[in-house]
């Protein structure tokens, strides 16, 4: 019976999977994966060396100041979907040198930071070491996306230092406030990338959301500065205990 259908020309499952295997696509396929499986470890090494930049000037300023700039941070590797679509959009094809050269967002870093003022003097504490290249930067808080979307945003490149050699990875840095990373996280599971249509009044709603979540980010520093530098909140800045 078997006989009869691979003579009537059918497709055979058994005859495909041989002749798959004599071509070598099996072969080309395994070392593409593995090569593939290997890059995703340099990223996940450059987040870490990203990671522990921050968290060492974390601690310097806890020590200085008695707080945390840094309330959390989290890292992401884009899964290969996401890659994918990524290029597809940009009309590139999906290899291992087109991935490296054209996505910056493989590695992502999002630092939490408590106040405004943390979210730039983190920035630009981690621009200053000469082991980092600013690649690019977007001033989402400067200048909010259509969405109300605020984060300031960097490319970098940090080295990774493996057993023979010195490589080079993108990472990007989304680094926001509290209010800023509540309303892009709500914002993410509501609308951003999903297929239902938002209304006019919905995405006025969600702007106001996002103006709302600015606005107490600058009132909690206008708290910070009093706390900090030691001025009395109710006399409009007065230094606290001076004379009337
Ligand atoms: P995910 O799921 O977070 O990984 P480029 O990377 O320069 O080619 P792109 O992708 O337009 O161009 O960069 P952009 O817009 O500067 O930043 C993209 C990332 O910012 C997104 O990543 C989100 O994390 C975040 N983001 C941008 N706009 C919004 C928004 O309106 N709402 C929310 N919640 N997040 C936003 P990904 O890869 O799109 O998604």
């Amino acid at each position: 019976m078997a006989e009869d259908i691979k003579n009537s020309g059918e497709f055979d499952a058994d005859d495909a999977l041989r002749a798959f295997l004599k071509s070598g696509t099996l072969e080309w396929a395994k070392n593409q994966l593995q090569k593939y499986i290997k890059l995703m470890a340099y990223y996940r090494c450059a987040m870490m060396e990203i990671e522990t930049k921050f968290n060492v000037l974390n601690e310097e300023f806890s020590l200085r100041h008695d707080r945390n700039p840094i309330s959390s941070i989290k890292k992401r590797l884009k899964s290969p979907v996401s890659i994918k679509n990524k290029l597809d959009k940009k009309g590139i094809p999906f290899n291992l040198d087109s991935l490296e050269e054209n996505v910056n967002d493989v590695a992502g870093v999002r630092v939490i930071c408590s106040f405004l003022d943390d979210v730039y003097m983190l920035a630009d504490a981690l621009l200053q070491q000469d082991d980092i290249t600013l690649i690019q930067k977007k001033d989402y808080i400067a200048q909010p996306k259509q969405s109300g979307y605020r984060s300031l945003h960097l490319i970098v490149t940090v080295p990774i230092f493996l057993a023979s050699e010195k490589r080079l990875m993108r990472v990007e840095i989304q680094l926001r406030t509290i209010a800023m990373d509540f309303w892009a996280s709500l914002d993410h599971q509501l609308h951003y990338k999903k297929e239902f249509e938002f209304t006019d009044d919905m995405a006025q709603e969600l702007k106001l959301c996002a103006k709302m979540s600015a606005e107490l980010d600058e009132r909690m520093d206008g708290l910070r500065k009093c706390v900090q530098r030691d001025i009395s909140w109710e006399n409009g800045g007065e230094k606290r205990g001076s004379p009337e």
